[in-house]
């Protein structure tokens, strides 16, 4: 979870699979996994699991649900010590409902994990680039204002808008306080929720919200930007003057906020989030990732601007990226990039936000084709790993996730065995590896 406390919905990648786990309980399935792949191998052990995880996850629904009641006679009185206020409290903890299907989506688990090329095409397209400058012209006078106040241009905000709700057409259906009381009284991260849950009602009251028109994501995200109640309470300003902060019907407020959230998260003014670029033949892709340097030392190496200029001479700080390995559109990522990236711990989110933006401005899309890559099973991720633990590249445990140092095993073995070194785990790779 990245510190802004906003609670990611979006979980596609990295984030897959065995770290949304915590509780002891959970750590047992983790372990148990481990010891049936030793015995069973890895597709019958991930079989025997599935059971085990679904009949885990609805016994554990049960015992919420059982214990739901007397879990809120607990909340109420943290809420009361929290400074909600009585009434509130009082009305609000009436009518709470717990919510099934938010433990579930929880816990889900899903079988694959999106390649660059399926997120990217799924969100940057047609419609969201044809709607965002829409929106962008709605909004000119307005954004200006922005941009003049808290320097993010305006076309930033609009991809950001784009991204997090299609421009305010899908905002969620989960009512907020629900889903928020039912993660509150589920043991994972309680303590995390009741605080959300808390802030949620302690809005009602200072901005009027209702508990009618707070619907959102299952995790309790509100509103046009999808802002927790954390991060609607310490971020969320009035845009359209009307003296209150509404993140649901104020498109304004919204804008003003996100405006307002990505200043305070020290967005630096006039810098862009980075650039496509083209790489040289025979590019070390070893430096891909990690290295950060000048936008000057990385033109020496022979890097080029997408459109195939010179890149200029800079002393802006770098890092290249290439989410879909060598065969994949590269890019130099600057500060702003990390600013994003403290919206949503996302490469793939962050490149998405950083070109919706430029086509939304008017520019061109990629230079680069995306791929056609099928996306990765986590059980062939973990074959993976388990395969470059044997061949001696230490890449920690078998457990599907595309990790720093899994990246980091794959690339020392395609370095090893003259293959490009991109640390991309390409079908022919994974095929490579597995075969030899
Ligand atoms: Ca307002």
């Amino acid at each position: 979870m990245t510190k802004i406390l906003r609670y990611q919905t979006d979980r596609l990648f990295f984030t897959s699979f065995i770290n949304v786990v915590s509780s002891y309980k959970e750590k047992y399935y983790t372990l148990s996994l481990l010891i049936l792949t030793s015995i069973f191998g890895l597709n019958t052990a991930y079989a025997i699991e599935k059971d085990a995880r679904s009949q885990y996850v609805a016994d554990l629904v049960e015992n919420n649900r059982n214990a739901f009641n007397q879990c809120l006679l607990e909340k109420q009185q943290e809420a009361i010590e929290f400074g909600v206020s009585s009434t509130r409290v009082e009305t609000e903890f009436a009518k709470m409902e717990f919510i099934p299907r938010v433990i579930e989506l929880d816990r889900s688990q899903p079988e694959f994990v999106s390649t660059f090329s399926s997120y990217y095409s799924k969100r940057v397209n047609e419609w969201r680039i044809t709607k965002g400058r829409e929106k962008y012209a709605e909004h000119k006078d307005f954004l200006k204002t922005l941009t003049a106040k808290y320097g993010i241009p305006g076309h930033y905000l609009i991809s950001f808008w784009g991204l997090e709700t299609n421009y305010g057409g899908y905002k969620g259906k989960m009512s907020t306080l629900d889903s928020l009381a039912t993660l509150a009284c589920d043991a994972r991260r309680s303590a995390f929720f009741s605080n959300e849950l808390f802030l949620a009602l302690k809005l009602m009251d200072s901005q009027g919200l209702t508990r009618e028109s707070m619907k959102g994501s299952w995790a309790g995200a509100m509103g046009h930007t999808q802002f927790m109640p954390t991060t609607y309470t310490g971020y969320a300003i009035d845009g359209d003057g009307d003296n209150k902060i509404d993140l649901y019907n104020s498109e304004k407020d919204a804008l003003a906020s996100a405006a307002n959230f990505l200043w305070k998260l020290g967005w630096k003014a006039g810098l862009r989030w980075g650039r496509e670029v083209l790489l040289p033949n025979n590019f070390d892709y070893q430096l891909a990732n990690k290295q950060v340097m000048s936008i000057t030392e990385w033109k020496t190496l022979g890097i080029m601007q997408a459109n195939g200029t010179p890149l200029p001479v800079s002393d802006i700080e770098a890092r290249l990226r290439v989410p879909a390995g060598h065969q994949g559109p590269a890019f130099l990522t600057y500060e702003n990039f990390r600013i994003i990236m403290r919206w949503n711990n996302s490469e793939f989110y962050a490149i998405a936000v950083g070109q919706l933006a430029n086509q939304i401005a008017g520019g061109t899309g990629l230079v680069s084709n995306l791929p056609d890559l099928p996306n990765f099973k986590i059980t062939d991720i973990a074959k993976l790993q388990s395969k470059l633990n044997t061949l001696g590249y230490d890449v920690g445990g078998a457990d599907g996730i595309m990790g720093p140092a899994t990246r980091e095993g794959i690339r020392q073995f395609q370095a090893d065995n003259k293959l490009v070194a991109d640390g991309f785990p390409s079908p022919q790779t994974i095929e490579t590896i597995l075969n030899f």
